[in-house]
């Protein structure tokens, strides 16, 4: 079975949907540390606090999970201003779920019930300044400005870490923004797009934290969920990568989605109030170079910009007229 941690933030309401979709509900075990958020799909619920090892351990006995999707963290924007916080849950969660895939006396569920697959997310947080700013490639300096992207960088040499040393098959992508319309998104720097679109899509106007022309690596919902899928299910002797992968799937300014929101909306109206938000968008790259988990196990985006915004639009659309 599954268990996924942070289900109910934004990438872990449709996560379980979807997996719940290919693997049947009753296979997933949505876990978070507070009450579900919208999307009350049926299926398995349980609140789960990642920093309590004996917790965790008895949930993956409990429910017979091979697999553990570990999304629990507190993001870049958040991050900053609670920085011991989201260093501990951060690291200590993270550390908490590698030693469920341990075959040794230091699995709190014991080495019997080791987890047999983790995914954990990584971030384009970890680049800083003096990465490329364009096609930043996949070996880059990782020199992070936010506590966020210290706990990412971390949290991938130790994943590599418990993949060469104890074995676990841990892997792991560097999302960009992520951009859906099903859940809310939890706190980071890029949340300004889901924001946007939701105003536009109420006849409202918007005030963006970000300057006009901050172009950040972004990714539709649908393609990091399919990214997610893909890497777990690529066979191991593929997955070369094991800190975490670079990928993308488009790079976009504020300004340039309000132009192609307007040809939909076409009196939508944003202005631009850019806040610390803004600093920490400035310190990563305009776009990732993701040629390599392209070349090792096939990934491939299916959203750009404007086929995005159709598709969100259209499906706000229907659902006010619902
Ligand atoms: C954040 N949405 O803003 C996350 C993500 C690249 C951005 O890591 O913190």
């Amino acid at each position: 079975n599954i268990l996924i941690t942070g289900s109910a933030g934004q990438l872990g309401v449709e996560l379980a949907a979807r997996l719940r979709e290919i693997h049947g509900t009753e296979r997933v075990i949505a876990t978070d540390i507070r009450e579900r958020n919208r999307i009350e799909e049926a299926g398995p619920f349980e609140i789960l606090d990642v920093l309590d090892r004996e917790q965790l351990a008895g949930a993956v006995s409990k429910h017979n999970i091979g697999t553990i999707y570990h999304l629990a963290a507190i993001l870049s924007a958040n991050g900053e201003k609670q920085i011991g916080k989201t260093w501990q849950l951060n690291m200590d969660g993270l550390l908490n779920v590698l030693d469920l895939g341990r075959n040794d006396e230091n699995n709190p569920a014991g080495s019997q019930n080791a987890v047999s697959h983790i995914f954990w997310p990584s971030s384009i947080a970890v680049f800083g300044p003096d990465a490329d700013r364009e096609m930043t490639p996949q070996n880059s300096p990782l020199n992070p400005t936010t506590v966020y992207g210290i706990s990412k960088v971390a949290g991938e040499q130790w994943c590599a870490y418990y993949h060469r040393r104890f074995g676990v098959d841990v892997r792991s992508l560097r999302y960009p923004g992520l951009i859906g319309y099903k859940s809310e998104p939890g706190g980071g720097t890029t949340d300004y797009a889901v924001d946007m679109l939701q105003a536009a899509a109420g006849g409202n106007a918007y005030t963006c934290p970000l300057g006009s022309h901050t172009r950040l690596p972004m990714m539709y919902m649908d393609d990091a969920v399919k990214a997610a899928l893909d890497l777990m299910a690529a066979p191991e002797e593929l997955v070369d990568v094991r800190t975490s992968y670079n990928v993308s799937a488009m790079s976009f300014t504020p300004d340039d989605m309000a132009g192609v929101i307007r040809r939909h909306v076409p009196d939508f109206d944003v202005d631009y109030a850019p806040d610390s938000r803004d600093a920490i968008a400035a310190s990563w790259p305009d776009s990732i170079d993701d040629g390599k988990a392209r070349q090792d196990w096939n990934w491939k985006p299916d959203f750009d910009l404007g086929a995005m915004v159709k598709h969100i639009l259209d499906q706000q659309a229907l659902s006010s007229e619902a």
